[in-house]
């Protein structure tokens, strides 16, 4: 029985690897790409999208551009990690896949409400604009979803703050109406992701699959590597999105604890926080839950297996 899943991205170093691990892992039944503005503008991050789809020979999926902006505040961007390209290192193959002509949120909705109820999991990994409209346009979709595994936030430690994380910090807003909803959600955050790292170890046994494919994510790794050690101190870079998508695939990859989560909108020092309630044992009714310890050899041999699929 495969996982059917809606990406919604950014790419963005990690969202592209996100990518390779869900359309090379047989078990997902990527349905549909959608695009956000974020990691760089909508344009450079739609066309970065088509890039590795032409370099992964992915023909037969849906992509559509989605949000250009956050619901209330400027747009950010974050060349200092992703370059100014938005994936910066490797060459891009020029994308002869055309965009669906849908906005990506009538894609996302069209799709969920085309089937069965409960058998599609949203997979944010960029900014929560398209899921957050989604929502408010088709709310039938809170419902009929099985549930949302996002990339985001972070229970302990911010990267685009002292205690809030890019994604959400930069449309808290999208965020708070995505949280809210009723869906069952999973926050994949910084506490969970920054133990993802692209360690030499796990680089050189990419690079010894020998593929185009590989080779596209060795030199993006490297890039994204030396700008993490950069901007923020890292020794080996951690690599987000596709720990979510690797958590749909094989939950063992990772533990996790139900725990109430509600976005902060208003604080001074602390806009686009995620603050986790961890007072008292969940409520029964509580929907969110975050992601704690990662498997990293499992997380990894995920990645490096849907590479060698992807041939
Ligand atoms: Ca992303």
């Amino acid at each position: 029985m495969t996982k059917k899943i809606i990406l919604d991205c950014d790419p963005g170093h990690d969202d592209a690897i996100a990518l390779l691990l869900a359309y090379g892992n047989p078990e997902i039944d990527l349905l549909a790409v959608t695009t956000v503005a974020g990691n760089q503008t909508l344009e450079k991050v739609t066309y970065n999208a088509l890039a590795i789809a032409e370099m992964a020979k992915i023909r037969n999926i849906p992509f559509a551009a989605g949000s250009a902006r956050p619901l209330v505040r400027d747009i950010e961007v974050a060349p200092d990690i992703h370059g100014e390209s938005g994936l910066d290192g490797p060459e891009l193959p020029k994308p002869t896949l055309a965009l669906d002509k849908r906005h990506a949120v009538s894609l996302i909705i069209d799709t969920i409400m085309s089937h069965p109820p409960k058998t599609i999991t949203l997979v944010p990994t960029g900014a929560l604009t398209n899921i957050a409209l989604a929502a408010r346009l088709e709310p039938r979709i809170v419902e009929r979803v099985k549930e949302v595994v996002l990339m985001g936030g972070g229970y302990h430690v911010g990267n685009w703050s002292p205690v809030a994380e890019f994604n959400i910090k930069i449309d808290p807003e999208a965020a708070h109406i995505v949280f809210n909803e009723k869906w069952p959600l999973t926050m994949v955050g910084l506490d969970l992701t920054h133990q993802a790292l692209a360690t030499p170890e796990v680089v050189a046994k990419i690079a010894d699959i020998g593929t185009q494919c590989s080779q596209f994510v060795v030199e993006l790794l490297d890039f994204f590597g030396k700008m993490y050690k950069q901007a923020q101190g890292f020794d080996s870079p951690p690599v987000h999105d596709p720990c979510a998508v690797a958590y749909v695939i094989d939950s063992s990859v990772m533990t996790t604890q139900k725990v109430p989560v509600d976005i902060e909108l208003s604080g001074a020092l602390t806009l686009g926080m995620t603050v986790a309630d961890f007072r008292h044992p969940a409520p029964e009714d509580c929907h969110t839950q975050v992601a704690m310890k990662l498997d990293h050899d499992k997380f990894w041999l995920l990645v490096i297996n849907a590479l060698k699929n992807i041939g």
